[in-house]
């Protein structure tokens, strides 16, 4: 073996030990959670928002043709979502305007992701994968405001589109 062959194979080596460390640093120091599918929350049919802790809400989202339930929710800024996604008919997407949420809808299974939104203002929840004809008006909002803070756990208009 060459000594170039070596250097290169000690030097790629070396770059995914180090990816390695980065992604395991990722996970456990900083709390970074990637979007996946979970199997120990059951698909569910009704859209709900639940205070968890301080700032720490778990939303239970279902998309349908076409909308989502529940259309608006009101949370205080810097909170903490878990969001569980599901869905009723089809497969329909959710991505969360002005943040790096992204996830699939598929019916019979729920979908993961954990993020915090810190400034106040309207984030909208927008279906990404095609679901048919009122696809392009199906959208949802998350509106961050201080009032929402001042209520007991999230404002939440059920249904609303
Ligand atoms: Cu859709």
């Amino acid at each position: 073996m060459e000594r170039s062959e070596k250097l290169i194979l000690v030097v790629s080596g070396t770059l995914m030990g180090v990816f390695l460390l980065l992604l395991v640093y990722s996970g456990l120091g900083l709390g970074v959670v990637v979007p996946t599918c979970i199997t120990d929350v059951r698909p569910f049919t009704q859209g709900r928002v639940e205070q968890r802790g301080p700032r720490q809400y778990d939303v239970y989202l279902v998309s349908r043709m076409w909308f989502f339930d529940p259309g608006e929710i009101r949370l205080p800024p810097g909170s903490e979502v878990n969001l569980y996604l599901s869905a009723l008919d089809v497969t329909h997407g959710a991505y969360i305007e002005g943040t790096n949420v992204n996830l699939m809808a598929v019916p019979g299974s729920v979908n993961f992701a954990r993020f915090r939104l810190e400034g106040e203002g309207v984030y909208r929840v927008l279906c990404h994968e095609y679901c048919g004809l009122g696809h392009q008006n199906m959208a949802g909002k998350i509106i961050i405001t201080r009032e929402a803070a001042a209520a007991p756990g999230a404002e939440l208009v059920a249904g609303a589109r």
